[in-house]
């Protein structure tokens, strides 16, 4: 049985365009993913974290039959994977690539935290994620994700 889940990207060194299809592309090349949406890609000024450039961020619409960690390590490898052509430590990424939401399971783990712990008060999370799917509900708040991504314009205009 496949599960729709939603993930987010995030690039702030390198070709960020490319940095964002290439993860696609693997994506879609994993067994038991299946990629159905894509939203458009938005330059975002960088949130926390060192003085740093900004980010072009995105989200998708994955169908997959992988359980939560499975999909995790693939995501992993994929970073893995592109942060190997350009790497500085500590410093900005390549690629960066988060579980936001996983069918409507609510998941703590060592490794993991589903829905994204910070999802629900990001903008470059919810302004993408709005654009492919803004009547999912976010299963711990109990909203949809317009419903956040107007919360959080409302409080930070
Ligand atoms: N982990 C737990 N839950 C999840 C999940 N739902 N999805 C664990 C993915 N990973 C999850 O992540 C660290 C650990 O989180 C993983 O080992 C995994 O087991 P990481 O990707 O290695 O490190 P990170 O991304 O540097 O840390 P973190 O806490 O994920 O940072 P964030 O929250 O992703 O923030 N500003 C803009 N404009 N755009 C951005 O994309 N991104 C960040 C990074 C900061 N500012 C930004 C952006
Ligand atoms: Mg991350």
């Amino acid at each position: 049985m496949a599960v729709v889940c939603y993930i987010g990207l995030g690039s702030n060194l390198g070709n960020r365009e490319a940095n964002l299809r290439n993860a696609l592309a693997q994506l879609g090349e994993c067994e038991g993913i299946e990629v159905t949406k894509v939203s458009s890609f938005f330059e975002t000024e960088p949130v926390g974290g060192p003085p740093q450039g900004n980010f072009l961020n995105a989200a998708a619409e994955l169908r997959t039959t992988l359980s939560p960690e499975k999909l995790l390590d693939r995501l992993q490898e994929i970073e893995r994977d592109l942060g190997r052509v350009r790497t500085v430590k500590w410093g900005p990424r390549t690629i960066d690539l988060d579980i936001l939401l996983y069918g409507d399971a609510a998941i703590r783990t060592e490794r993991l935290t589903v829905p994204h712990a910070l999802m629900h008060e990001r903008r470059f999370v919810l302004r993408p994620l709005g654009e492919i799917a803004p009547d999912v509900v976010h299963p711990v708040m109990g909203k949809t994700v317009s419903e956040l991504l107007e919360r959080v314009d409302r409080a930070d205009p």
